[in-house]
């Protein structure tokens, strides 16, 4: 028999929520097939002129890859397009992007189209994050107190990883499910439902160069993470693509920790809460894991602006508790981290 196909299972789920429209299942396969265009520019990029930098510095301050644009055009028009959004949330666009009629629907969908685009040149993993809310208010207006709501107001989230195959993994709130596309038949098919991370933690990614802009706990942190391993066995590895997105999928199929602090050179973080760090936070906590930015779970955190950054540990719970412990720490506030 063949694997269950990525609409199927979605209207599957659909079907335990008796009243349900089917509008959020629509979009999350429309952004299955925003993606599904986005793979395969991806997979052309040597081919086509796709590859290298636009010339152009985007709101967040970095040089806009050429992929980036193309990514950003595609979710523009496939998913707003869908008929089921409001309004989009771009990390690479300045500004919320309202969805006009006939177009409309009641969804916000906030997105990172291309992430790790450092990497594009290099052929290395990227992916397309998103996380859905949907619209709070009445007005027919898309208001600010519409977007701007911490992350566990999100219904869905999921990303796509263009890596050695495209995968579609997702969450509406009933466990992470995970999806191989099939480039022969263009369907993503699924390949693993109800993903756990409650195992151990076997990798542990971080940007080790930053080291000399870390705060003191970071320090304490990665050190007692090391200590782990002695002469007798090797427990944890270090993995760190710099590729978001990859990072967070690996350690979600064998157990780690992902970690980018605030430090010296960026106070507030460098990743972005609604494209990155939520979608990617209510993923880890479907999965029995959790993600914080030292002081609070990144869910509860009320962003103050559009491009609102923060501090992300995200991966198993264990020790994503442990590096909050070692904040307490340094901060004077709570007990000694163990
Ligand atoms: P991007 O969305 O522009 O690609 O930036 C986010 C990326 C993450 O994917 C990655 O983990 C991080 O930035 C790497 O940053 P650095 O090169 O500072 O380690
Ligand atoms: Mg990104």
């Amino acid at each position: 028999m063949h694997g269950m196909t990525l609409t199927q299972h979605i209207r599957a789920a659909q079907l335990t929520h008796p009243g349900a429209k089917g509008e959020l299942s629509s979009l999350l396969t429309q952004i299955g097939v925003a993606g599904k265009i986005i793979s395969s520019k991806v997979n052309m990029a040597g081919l086509v002129d796709v590859l290298g930098s636009t010339g152009v510095v985007n709101v967040q301050g970095e040089v806009v890859q050429k992929l980036d644009e193309v990514a950003e055009e595609t979710v523009q028009d496939i998913v707003g397009r869908s008929g089921h959004v409001c309004a989009l949330l771009s990390e690479e666009r300045k500004s919320v992007l309202e969805i006009p009629a006939p177009y409309r629907g009641d969804y916000i969908v906030a997105y990172d189209p291309l992430d790790g685009s450092s990497n594009i040149d290099a052929n290395v993993s990227i992916g397309t994050i998103f996380g859905i809310f949907h619209k709070k208010s009445l007005d027919p207006e898309v208001t600010r107190a519409d977007w701007m709501r911490p992350g566990r107001e999100m219904v869905a989230a999921g990303y796509i990883l263009y890596g050695s195959s495209t995968v579609f993994v997702y969450t509406a709130g009933d466990g992470v499910h995970c999806f191989t596309l099939d480039p022969g038949v263009g369907e993503y098919i699924l390949s693993m439902e109800n993903l756990r991370l409650d195992g151990r933690c076997k990798v542990l990614s971080v940007n080790h160069c930053n080291g000399p802009y870390w705060e003191p706990w970071v320090h304490d942190f990665v050190g007692q993470i090391l200590a782990r391993n002695d002469d007798e066995k090797r427990r944890v590895s270090g993995r760190h693509i710099g590729s978001l997105v990859a990072d967070f999928h690996r350690n979600l199929m064998y157990g780690g920790v992902y970690l980018y602090p605030t430090d010296s050179r960026q106070p507030k973080g460098k990743l972005r809460l609604f494209y990155e760090a939520n979608p990617l936070a209510m993923l880890v906590e479907e999965a029995g894991g959790a993600a914080s930015d030292g002081r609070q779970r990144i869910l509860d955190v009320m962003p103050d602006e559009l491009h609102h950054r923060t501090a992300l540990i995200v991966g198993n719970k264990t020790e994503v508790e442990l590096a909050e412990a070692c904040v307490a720490k340094y901060e004077g506030k709570g007990p000694a981290a163990p």
